[in-house]
Parts: C-alpha cells; sequence; structure tokens
C-alpha cells in the first residue's frame, strides 16, 4: 500500500446535507425523487414527478441534515481517525437556477466552512462535483444533459469551486457513477423520457455531453492549477460468466464493456472501437462538435474512482435466478451469500474488479465507495452490534490490501459508502443502513436526528490506526 493512503469515509450531498431551502439553495432533482412505489419511475424517467401526488414524502429534502450538523460529524471522523473525506457539493446551492451570472456566495461559503472544518482535523477533502445532482431548472428548462448548453453551466460552476477552493482541495471527482446514465437515467443525469423518444439515443447523447463535461473540467483545473488531480468515477463490479460456456463468457465481457465505455472515454480519451460499431449497428445517431475528439483525447483524467458493492453474474441460457445488486440485477451466483437487500457479498470479486481496473487502465485507483446496506437494530442502552458491517468491511478491506500488496495496483485510498447513515439512492429508506455512525431517524422521516457511535465505529477506529495490518492477522481469505 501507499505511505499517504487516504483512510476515510464517503457520502453525497443528495444523500445526506438536506437544507434545502437554506441560504438561497435552487431546487435539485434529488427535491422531487420520492420515497416508496413512485421512486423507481421517477429515477428511470419514465414518470414524470410533476404528476407525483401531493403530500409525497421527498427524504433527500431534509436527509441527515448535515447541512446543520457537519461539525458534529465531522468531529466524528475525525475521532475514527479519518485521513480524507468523500463528499459533494450541491450544485443548486452554488448556481441555484445553473444559469446565474455569480455563484451564491452562501452555497460557497457553506462548502468553504466544511472544507475548513476538515482541515482543521487534517482531514483532505474528496470532492464530488455531481453526485446525482443538477439544477431542477435546467432539467426544466433544457431538458438536462440531452442539451449541450448544460456543458456551459457546468463549467461556469466548475470555474467557480475550482478558483475558490483549488489551494484546499486537491482531489475533484467530475460525476459520480457516470454510467448511471444508462441505469436509472433522471437519478443519474436528470433525463426524462417522452412518449416515442429513442430512449437509447437520448441516453448516449447525454453521456456525450458529460464526457465532454468531463474533459473540459479537467481542461480548466490545469489551467486553473495544475497541481489539482481530477478523477472519474465508474459503479464498478465486474461481470462473471454463469457458465465457461463460451456465449457466456462473451456476454460477461459485452457486460463490462457497457460500464467501461465511460472510462474508457475519460481515461483512454477516446471512443472505443466496439462502442463506434455499437452506435453504428444500432443506428444511434450522436451529436458531435468537430471540435470533441480533441478536447477528449487531451484532457483526460489523472485518476480513476470506483464504487464497488458486488461482482455480477451473467448467463446466455436463462436458467439461473435473478439476484439484486448496485445499479442493475444480474444472474444470482451460487456460490455467493447476498445482503438483505439482494446484493451478491463478493470480496474476491472486490480484488478482481481491481485488478480489471489498472490492467486496463494503468492509472491510480481511488475506491471511493463500498460497503454494506442492512438494518440495524439499537438496544436498550444504545449500542449497536453491527458486526455484519464489521465482516463485510473485513473481508473487503482485505481483498484491497492484497490487491495492492500481492497484485501491485496503486490505491490512493478507501473511504467506505455512507459513513454515516443516510438516505438509500435506490430506495429512499434511511432502514438500509451503510453507517459507522447512527443516525435516528426511520424511513418516515421521524427521528431526533442523533449521532450514535456504532459497534463498526470503533472497529474501522483500529483499522486506521494500524493502517489495516491489524487485519491480516484477524483473517485469511484464500485468493
Ligand atoms: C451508489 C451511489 C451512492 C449510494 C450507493 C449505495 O450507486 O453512488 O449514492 O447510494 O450506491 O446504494 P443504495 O443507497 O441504493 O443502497
Amino acid at each position: 500500500m501507499r505511505k499517504d493512503f487516504l483512510w476515510g469515509g464517503a457520502t453525497a450531498a443528495n444523500q445526506c446535507e438536506g437544507g434545502w431551502q437554506e441560504d438561497g439553495r435552487g431546487m435539485a432533482i434529488v427535491d422531487v425523487i420520492p420515497h416508496g412505489p413512485n421512486r423507481l419511475p421517477v429515477m428511470k424517467g419514465i414518470m414524470d414527478y410533476r404528476t407525483l401526488p401531493r403530500g409525497s414524502n421527498y427524504p433527500g429534502r431534509e436527509a441527515i441534515s448535515f447541512y446543520s450538523h457537519y461539525k458534529e460529524d465531522i468531529a466524528l471522523f475525525a475521532e475514527m481517525g479519518f485521513q480524507c473525506y468523500r463528499f459533494s457539493f450541491s450544485w443548486s446551492r452554488i448556481f441555484p437556477t445553473g444559469e446565474e451570472e455569480t455563484p451564491n456566495e452562501a452555497g460557497l461559503k457553506f462548502y468553504e466552512n466544511v472544507i475548513d472544518e476538515l482541515l482543521s482535523y487534517n482531514i483532505q477533502p474528496v470532492v464530488t462535483i455531481c453526485h446525482f445532482d443538477i439544477p431542477l431548472n435546467l432539467v426544466e428548462k433544457y431538458g438536462s444533459w440531452k442539451n449541450r448548453k448544460v456543458i456551459d453551466c457546468y463549467l461556469k460552476y466548475c470555474q467557480a469551486i475550482f478558483s475558490r477552493f483549488h489551494d484546499k482541495v486537491r482531489y475533484w471527482i467530475t460525476f459520480n457513477e457516470i454510467n448511471m446514465v444508462m441505469h436509472l437515467p433522471f437519478m443519474g443525469a436528470g433525463l426524462r423520457f417522452e412518449v416515442g423518444e429513442n430512449i437509447l439515443e437520448t441516453q448516449y447523447q447525454a453521456a456525450h455531453h458529460e464526457l465532454v463535461a468531463s474533459a473540459l473540467a479537467v481542461r480548466l483545473a490545469r489551467q486553473i492549477d495544475p497541481k489539482l488531480q481530477i478523477g472519474c468515477m465508474l459503479a464498478a463490479g465486474s461481470v462473471y460468466p454463469y457458465s465457461c460456456r463460451p456465449e457466456d463468457v462473451w456476454e460477461s465481457r459485452k457486460m463490462d464493456r457497457e460500464n467501461y465505455f465511460f472510462i474508457d472515454v475519460q481515461a483512454r480519451g477516446e471512443y472505443p472501437g466496439y462502442a463506434k460499431k455499437f452506435l453504428e449497428r444500432n443506428h444511434l445517431n450522436i451529436s458531435m462538435d468537430p471540435e470533441d475528439e480533441k478536447i477528449l483525447k487531451e484532457n483526460t483524467v489523472d485518476f480513476i474512482s470506483l464504487s464497488y458493492y458486488n461482482s455480477r453474474t451473467v448467463s446466455t441460457q436463462g436458467e439461473e435466478e435473478a439476484s439484486g445488486g448496485n445499479v442493475f440485477a444480474s444472474a444470482k451466483n451460487p456460490y455467493l451469500t447476498c445482503s438483505e437487500w439482494g446484493w451478491p457479498i463478493d470480496p474476491a470479486g472486490f480484488r478482481i474488479t481491481l485488478n480489471d481496473l489498472y490492467d486496463r487502465y494503468q492509472k491510480p485507483l481511488f475506491v471511493v465507495e463500498n460497503g454494506l446496506g442492512a438494518v440495524d437494530t439499537v438496544e436498550e442502552n444504545g449500542w449497536i452490534e453491527d458486526d455484519y458491517r464489521i465482516d463485510y468491511l473485513r473481508t473487503h478491506i482485505h481483498a484491497m490490501i492484497k490487491a495492492c500488496d500481492e497484485d501491485g495496483v496503486d490505491i490512493i485510498g478507501y473511504t467506505p459508502w455512507g459513513c454515516i447513515d443516510l438516505v438509500s439512492a435506490s430506495t429512499g429508506e434511511m432502514s438500509k443502513r451503510y453507517g459507522m455512525i447512527h443516525v435516528d431517524k426511520d424511513d418516515l422521516g421521524k427521528g431526533t436526528l442523533n449521532r450514535r457511535r456504532k459497534h463498526s465505529f470503533y472497529w474501522y477506529q483500529n483499522v486506521i490506526r494500524h493502517n489495516g495490518e491489524n487485519l491480516l492477522c484477524e483473517m485469511s481469505v484464500n485468493l
């Protein structure tokens, strides 16, 4: 492992910050994504949020109110020993409609306070510029990333935050899980579809705009301060063939490429051959400006960040059961157990994924999400014995250390997701908890918002203290 390896934790404004009407913040997509049965159709862009029943519950509006609790939360992160903290800015807190000429000073000030608080504990901020987040005005007026105009709005936002924070924030991530545009297009990229619209074409058009925006953000960052490190971010998890049938193996390669496509462009600087052929074969006409090729080629990312929750499995035969998982469902892998939400648990798959990505790109990786969503029980004396979470983290961290120490994968740091409980992106629930810090709030939005340390809090503190070396004695995983 690197000597300067960064241990920390990760959250995002849309699921944690709340304060949706504070200090002039404008409406964002998260404010109109409800809890309950309408959530999935809204996130997919096939149900218009404007048709939702009155009185719908929008859990992101308050979330866990990091907005008013940030000092307390950062003090807890510091107590755990965090060396970095990954979080996102809310775009509409800084540009409420996305179109203002100048940024909202109160919004910038809030993030300055958060950053200064982190730095006062020697915690490095790692900022995601856009984590399932876009001002609602840009959705309404331009159709979000469907429209090239949004690239300019994004760059204006980048200009404001890079120039304000470049001497305090080194690591930036342009888009969280950029491949989410293919799976949950409204949540991932603010896309809504009209009846009869060519959905796939719109998704790839929006993706192209995001890819160009990401490359231009890299260029801008380098102009403002060459020390800045800019990364892309993939919802990762390698795809296994269900069997050694060559058809299954080929299918798994194809599925991997659907995700790699984005990183291939961001890290290598051009559309790969298989993507060009896919667009051609499916008659998808993506409009590109003549200078786009050059922009993509000249402004590749410095590092590749990723989330890993599970591996995936695919078969061409359809004889297997389905299984859940982050981003999309796949075939059930008979060798793996699953979380309470049906996501496979596969630490060896983490090592495989890290190796796959490093072999493919040869750029430093940053693991900015990993973790187990589980129901926690607060005992009468207030204690939370979350040993299932510890088991998950222990085996995954161990696999990551092996990837570094035995396979030579270069990893900048590790920030487990939802280090403090927050709203689940896929379900809108609070009960799907990832944290080492418990937040007293339920799925209906009731609770005191009090913070409480879980068993995993002390366990992770110890991992950081020993730079993960204690785990090598604690366990042995064969792979
Ligand atoms: C990733 C997202 C996060 C986070 C995580 C866990 O896809 O980047 O925002 O939510 O998954 O997923 P969930 O909250 O659905 O359990």
